[in-house]
């Protein structure tokens, strides 16, 4: 690992990847708006597509502000390497692509975010990609499951909406007897709350449209892993099928990744201070946050986590109509999906995130109707809370 694996997590955040543009001195990454690359011979161009020497092509193949992200995203997660994609779905796609074919069972968590439970069903449709989802929280329970077959471990810890933990080096022990690879989507931690690859991991995705971007302005994703299986994805499903990221983005992401260890302390903090307001609350039925010590899995959370972040989902007395109630009343935050972004916002899953998961799917996930989403912002703690106070009074 290089030297910047050995700093804290923020200056990594901050100086991964960039050292100064050595032309112009310039503190911000450049954006290399190019769709391609000048060659200075023939002789070169033929080099660089053979691989024999390093050099930009072709902006679909890499281009320098990218690969600026693409570093701080490894190094951040621990990592050999990285690639960015023009959305999570395209990183979740790719990645997935590049692991499977036709015969292969993937195993999922018990719940998945909707459009990835929408991919696994169009590889099992189209393309005789078998799928299974598990209760991981029980090592039994993850071995029944398994087929001869199975060659990915599919994660996503918290499950989005639920906030189900899975304990990745049990799965990761599991993985590596049978041969799988272990994919974490890390989405709703941010490589600084959670680092998969320290427990086991094989290769983490993100939804960089969450916490790493922060700002809501930007939609990306990014896979980071194993070197060898890197460069092959970014030769074959990355190139091939074509899901990366423009270079304003990726300086928008580098911009965001700035911040993101304040970002991450704040959203801590006001999560923790929203999850104890509404666990108190005479009108909420249950608060799904991790760093509740009545979260049954507290003590997972704790080992895996470097905090507990900023989502966390409830149900109120009054069941759906109740939550309607409440969503239509708030006003500071804002009634929308996605999430990690520095404004609160609140969702109802079953129809919207996780809508196209069909009813009896979403029952067995653990996605009620009146669940509801919330995204706590790094807005002032006082404000959120008054905000929700007042909805939840319609409630
Ligand atoms: N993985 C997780 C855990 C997600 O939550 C999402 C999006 C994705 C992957 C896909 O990323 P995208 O392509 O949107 O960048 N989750 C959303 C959500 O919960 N609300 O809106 C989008």
């Amino acid at each position: 690992m290089n030297k910047e694996k050995q700093r804290g997590l923020s200056t990594t955040a901050i100086h991964a990847g960039y050292h100064c543009d050595p032309l112009t001195g310039a503190l911000a990454t450049p954006i290399y708006q190019t769709s391609t690359f000048v060659f200075s011979s023939t002789e070169e161009g033929a080099r660089r597509f053979a691989g024999e020497e390093a050099g930009y092509i072709y902006s679909r193949l890499g281009n320098p502000t990218v690969t600026v992200l693409e570093e701080k995203m490894a190094a951040l997660e621990k990592a050999e390497a990285g690639l960015a994609f023009a959305s999570g779905m395209a990183a979740v796609s790719a990645i997935l692509l590049a692991l499977v074919k036709t015969g292969d069972h993937i195993l999922g968590t018990k719940g998945l975010y909707g459009c990835t439970y929408g991919l696994l069903n169009l590889l099992q449709d189209r393309f005789q990609v078998s799928y299974s989802l598990c209760d991981m929280t029980d090592e039994a329970s993850i071995r029944q499951m398994l087929q001869p077959t199975t060659r990915v471990i599919y994660v996503e810890t918290p499950i989005n909406p639920t906030m189900e933990l899975v304990d990745l080096q049990l799965v990761a022990k599991i993985a590596r007897e049978i041969g799988a690879a272990v994919v974490v989507d890390n989405t709703f931690m941010s490589p600084y709350l959670q680092r998969p690859i320290e427990h086991g991991a094989d290769i983490v995705i993100h939804s960089a449209t969450k916490f790493i971007g922060g700002h809501g302005d930007v939609i990306a994703g990014v896979a980071v892993g194993p070197k060898a299986i890197m460069d092959s994805i970014r030769l074959t499903t990355q190139k091939d099928i074509g899901g990366i990221l423009a270079p304003f983005d990726a300086y928008l992401l580098i911009r965001g990744l700035k911040t993101l260890g304040v970002r991450m302390d704040r959203h801590c903090e006001n999560g923790m201070q929203v999850a104890r307001f509404l666990h108190s609350h005479p009108k909420v039925a249950a608060v799904y946050y991790p760093g509740l010590p009545d979260f049954p899995q507290y003590d997972l959370a704790c080992r895996q986590m470097d905090g507990f972040g900023g989502l966390l989902a409830f149900e109120l007395k009054g069941g759906m109509e109740a939550g309607i109630r409440m969503m239509n009343n708030v006003h500071l935050c804002k009634r929308a999906v996605s999430l990690g972004d520095v404004d609160s916002l609140i969702q109802h899953p079953a129809s919207m995130t996780h809508s196209v998961v069909p009813a009896e799917e979403r029952a067995k996930m653990g996605i009620t109707d009146g669940l509801v989403r919330l995204s706590v912002g790094i807005e002032d703690i006082a404000d959120i809370l008054e905000d929700l106070d007042t909805a939840l009074s319609f409630a």
